[in-house]
């Protein structure tokens, strides 16, 4: 009869919606904020919701974690998987304007189509936590944690030259400038002094380098972001100046060289410069140098194979405090303004650089003996940092208004009771280029009277808004406790939660998202609001999938995949399995159809497989053991995300079973168990048709949920090795060994043991008097 029902062939069509309704209707995939069970916090980089959707890519990561979080909550962990959308920045604003859509409609609208896309993969997301960084409610607390840092001196105004993108038309932060160029849109960026708002990471750049060591992250990743904080340690020597009460202090690591400086080279830009003007014989052609070097970038200036450029600052000289020499003193656009002090003490002899401008400007080079001691006599012992504080301010709309008024030239920030500060509507957000946010049109907005009566005033509003990178920064904190509107997260979820224990997600953000996170995390800790240290235990990076052609999957390359389409045509457990056997999860592989055929072949043989359950099934010895390394082994690569071999495993084993004439509930569903993760729509349906738990009449009420049940244990002693060393002695002594399968015979071991060359060697002219086997251990020859 049961058989009758079942043979229908494998309708992902029908089966994934169906499931996935029921998942959400049961809430099985909401976590609880307490309780027994340990916690178990996986984390993917949210999306920013562009206008073109997702592409089969940006799931990869999503899968990944899927599979993780479902096999963790089998495994009886109290599972926080959640999702939300990092909505504002350029990428959306872009869109908007290219679509000539106000940035808030378009992104609510791509917002819808991203969900509905994740939905119909069946991600196990815990939808009742989601986020959406502009939504007022949530960027209240944005603008909170920028009001706390401004109040520890930690958000500060600055004047300094900044990065300023002609296209983008707002000021980039280090990290969103490319060798040179925009990140965003490729433009080379130029370096314009503006007024700016600041935040000090710099404060955290030694305890960002030290906290590394806590973390279980990629060595790449850990490695770029120690060279992008940079840590020098040097020394700073100041060089008296002829006739003059000004030092020039140079910063360097190589005091040991002192002897050998046979010139100072200043930074372009050093402010030094302007106070000897009255003394410099060649003002003009320093001045002309200097405007020459304003259209240069930074890495234009440091590029190692251009030629160096500089020119000599006539009428003034250096004097080297070791050897009291009098020295030239030179400005170069090698030598950077803002690092170390802005200049330099140059030892042609020993520094390349310095050897290369000697040479051209025919510049003396002093062979010295190396000498640590002038440390001690001349030196000041200090620690430079590469890392630069970070540009906060944009000139563009869509982001947070940054909540502080402006007294002249007096700084006042909101109080917390009116946050959030919304954005307000306009009809137009282009961005103006004119180095101010399009929010100073709104003059209405902009100027606001304060106090009341006699003591009222006029205020201005600060219209630059905050970078993209700000919602993101603590975003992970939100998802612990997503609606409290009287904290940005409660103390005792904050305990229960943090930290991170997965965070699965580019490598892209290593020196971006994933350092200005770690500095809001470090500074939330020292206020108090967060109880740990570092926000992300073990981090993962995702391997691109590229195109079909090799590319990156690009519109511009017309290779996009459109995941909703795999669905429709194979269905979502195939697209899931696919992507994780596509290859190691770290690595970029090509998109390849063929392959996806491949799966889903596989998934209709597990189909089929469930009309050979019979009551009467007696499994071989062999195939439990099978079985039962295999639960254990995709347990396991789960855990190391190697996913690829965990599904290959489990189709060896559907090979097993293919062969098998009947197989017992059981053991099939093991099978199903630590299948679900990956295809989680299959197996809840077989699982369903088996009748689980107890009876038929349970079927589809959802209480038989297969991603409720727990995962299946491994028998240990159905896995006992099958292998065994044999060691061969010759009179007692050890002179080879050989693996072989338990149970290897005593004439196989005997023959196996003369074949090998190593034992050829004893054996030759010796006559064997008598052979000792123990089983699976030991074949001894007894020769004269
Ligand atoms: C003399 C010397 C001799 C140096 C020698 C090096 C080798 P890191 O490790 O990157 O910190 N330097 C200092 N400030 C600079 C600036 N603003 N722009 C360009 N170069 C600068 O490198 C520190 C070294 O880079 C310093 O040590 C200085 O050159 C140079 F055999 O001083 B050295």
């Amino acid at each position: 009869m049961l058989y009758i029902i079942f043979m229908q062939p494998y309708d992902p069509a029908k089966i994934e919606k169906k499931w996935q309704a029921v998942w959400e209707k049961k809430k099985v995939f909401q976590a609880q904020d307490s309780g027994k069970k340990p916690k178990y916090y996986i984390l993917d980089m949210f999306p920013y919701p562009s206008g073109e959707g997702l592409h089969v890519g940006h799931p990869k990561g999503y899968i990944a974690t899927d599979v993780m979080s479902r096999a963790k909550r089998m495994q009886g962990f109290n599972v926080l998987h959640p999702m939300g959308f990092d909505a504002f920045g350029l990428p959306a604003e872009n869109y908007a304007i290219a679509t000539k859509t106000n940035p808030d409609v378009a992104v609510k609208k791509n917002v819808a189509r991203f969900k509905k896309q994740l939905e119909i993969i069946g991600l196990d997301y815990d939808w009742s936590r989601e986020i959406n960084t502009t939504d007022p409610k949530y960027y209240k607390w944005t603008q909170w944690i920028f009001l706390k840092l401004l109040e520890k001196g930690l958000a500060y105004e600055s004047n300094e030259p900044v990065n300023w993108c002609p296209k983008d038309k707002t000021v980039l932060s280090n990290e969103d400038v490319e060798n040179g160029k925009c990140e965003r849109c490729g433009t080379v960026v130029e370096k314009k002094p503006m007024r700016q708002w600041v935040l000090k990471i710099t404060a955290y750049a030694d305890q960002m380098l030290k906290d590394l060591d806590l973390l279980d992250w990629p060595e790449a990743i850990k490695e770029s972001q120690r060279n992008w904080i940079g840590k020098s340690e040097g020394a700073e020597v100041d060089f008296k100046m002829k006739n003059r009460t000004e030092v020039i202090k140079v910063f360097t690591t190589r005091i040991d060289t002192l002897m050998g400086a046979t010139y100072v080279v200043l930074a372009p830009e050093h402010e030094l410069i302007s106070k000897l003007k009255p003394q410099i014989e060649n003002w003009e052609e320093i001045e002309k140098y200097r405007q020459e070097v304003k259209k240069k970038t930074e890495i234009e200036r440091t590029n190692e194979e251009k030629e160096k450029t500089g020119a000599k600052i006539k009428g003034v000289k250096a004097v080297n405090p070791a050897n009291g020499e009098e020295i030239p003193i030179w400005i170069a656009d090698y030598v950077l303004n803002n690092y170390g002090t802005g200049a330099i003490m140059a030892v042609p002899s020993h520094d390349e650089r310095d050897l290369a401008f000697a040479k051209k400007y025919n510049l003396p080079i002093k062979e010295i003996t190396l000498d640590w001691s002038l440390l001690e006599k001349f030196g000041k012992k200090v620690v430079k940092f590469k890392l630069r504080d970070w540009v906060f301010s944009r000139q563009r709309y869509w982001g947070e208004p940054i909540p502080v008024l402006h007294d002249g030239e007096n700084i006042v920030p909101l109080s917390e009771k009116d946050l959030p500060l919304e954005l307000p509507k306009v009809k137009s957000y282009e961005p103006s280029g004119t180095g101010e946010s399009p929010l100073a049109n709104i003059s209405k907005w902009v100027n606001i009277k304060i106090g009341k009566g006699k003591n009222a005033k006029m205020m201005r509003r600060e219209t630059n808004t905050m970078p993209q990178w700000a919602g993101s920064s603590w975003y992970y904190l939100r998802y612990m406790d997503p609606k409290n509107n009287k904290a940005l997260v409660d103390s005792k979820k904050e305990k229960y939660w943090n930290s991170v224990d997965m965070y699965v997600g580019g490598a892209e953000h290593a020196t971006r998202h994933l350092i200005y996170a770690r500095f809001w995390h470090k500074f939330l800790f020292d206020i108090g609001v967060v109880s740990t240290k570092e926000p992300f235990k073990k981090l993962q990076s995702v391997g691109l999938i590229m195109g079909a052609d090799g590319r990156k999957m690009s519109k511009r390359f017309g290779n996009v995949i459109n995941p909703d389409n795999i669905i429709k045509t194979f269905g979502a457990d195939t697209l899931r399995v696919y992507e994780m056997f596509m290859g190691p999860f770290d690595q970029a592989i090509p998109w390849g159809e063929d392959n996806i055929i491949g799966v889903r072949r596989f998934l209709e043989r597990v189909w089929k497989l469930q009309f050979k359950i019979s009551k009467t099934a007696k499994a071989s010895e062999k195939f439990e053991t099978l079985l039962h390394k295999t639960i254990k082994k995709v347990g396991e690569d789960i855990e190391s995300m190697s996913f690829n071999t965990a599904i290959s495993s489990m189709m060896i084993l559907t090979n097993e079973m293919d062969k098998q004439k009947e197989i017992s509930k059981e053991d099939f569903g093991a099978f199903l168990k630590i299948l679900s993760p990956f295809a989680p729509h299959i197996a809840e349906e077989i699982w369903a048709n088996l009748g689980n738990p107890t009876s038929q009449k349970l079927r589809g009420t959802g209480k038989a949920l297969i991603a409720t049940e727990s995962w299946p244990e491994f028998d240990k002693n159905k896995i006992i090795e099958d292998k065994t060393n044999i060691v061969v002695q010759i009179n007692g002594k050890v002179r080879a060994q050989f693996e072989a399968e338990i149970g290897i015979s005593e004439s196989e071991a005997k023959n196996k043991a003369i074949s090998m060359p190593e034992v050829q060697k004893w054996l030759e002219g010796k006559e064997v008097k008598k052979v000792i086997f123990v089983p699976n251990k030991i074949i001894n020859f007894v020769v004269l």
